[in-house]
């Protein structure tokens, strides 16, 4: 009799890849640790070995809230100087590790921290893996003041920016600006998109993460955890 097992939902799948970053953790480190859902089950994964790890440094107040909450010890960011390993989600990733990040408004802390890191570990159910970045609409933090000029040079692009709303108000991110979603692009060159939209006056980050790539890909799938690199 051959019994078919149902396929895992995204939360096992992300569950499994939370999981599996653990690996990527050695003892006595400061782990660099992101933002949104498939972190936090990295992170309550973290639990068991916490007195094996020095702490982590954080990329946004929830992150931080969730680390603490587990007793591990957070750092400023000052007060550490290099990072082994930094793990975070991502919204899209592609072949190559280019990803587009900030979903969970957290794009600026997340690309600081992984600056810091010499491995960029991305965790991903298979929905997020794409042939090219752009479906998913791009997160952009920018100064409020710059938000209506910033939006004229995307549909310029092509793209059509959006303020991102919070309860019926415009989201404050962690560092007090603002979100535009920007659909409708298709970015062919994610190095060069990134290096353009960063010069244009008002933008904080752009959600693309072709500088600071991931390293690294544990894929949550229906055959098991795919490592891409
Ligand atoms: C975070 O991971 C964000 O940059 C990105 O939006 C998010 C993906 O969230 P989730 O893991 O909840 O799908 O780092």
């Amino acid at each position: 009799m051959t019994t078919s097992t149902a396929p895992l939902s995204q939360d096992e799948l992300k569950t499994l890849v939370g999981q599996a970053a653990v690996r990527y953790v050695t003892p006595g480190d400061i782990v660099g640790v992101g933002t949104g859902s498939t972190v936090n089950k990295f992170i309550d994964a973290l639990a068991p070995i916490k007195d094996q790890i020095k702490g982590a440094v954080s990329s946004s107040v929830a992150s931080t809230e969730r680390l603490k909450a587990l007793g591990i010890t957070v750092f400023d960011a000052n007060e550490v100087e290099s990072l082994s390993v930094y793990i975070d989600g991502a919204d899209e990733i592609d072949g190559k590790g280019y990803m587009v990040k900030g979903g969970g408004a957290a794009l600026t802390r997340e690309k600081i921290v992984a600056a810091m890191a010499e491995r960029f570990v991305c965790i991903a159910d298979a929905s997020k893996l794409v042939d090219a970045l752009g479906t998913f609409p791009l997160p952009v933090e920018v100064i409020p003041m710059a938000a209506q000029q910033i939006a004229r040079r995307f549909a310029a692009l092509g793209g059509t920016a959006t303020l991102r709303l919070k309860d019926g108000q415009p989201l404050v991110t962690d560092n007090g600006q603002h979100i535009l979603d920007v659909r409708g692009l298709r970015v062919a060159d994610p190095l060069a998109f990134e290096s353009d939209v960063n010069q244009w006056p008002g933008v904080v980050t752009v959600g693309v993460f072709a500088h600071q790539k991931a390293s690294i890909c544990l894929l949550g799938t229906a055959e098991g955890v795919k490592t891409i690199n």
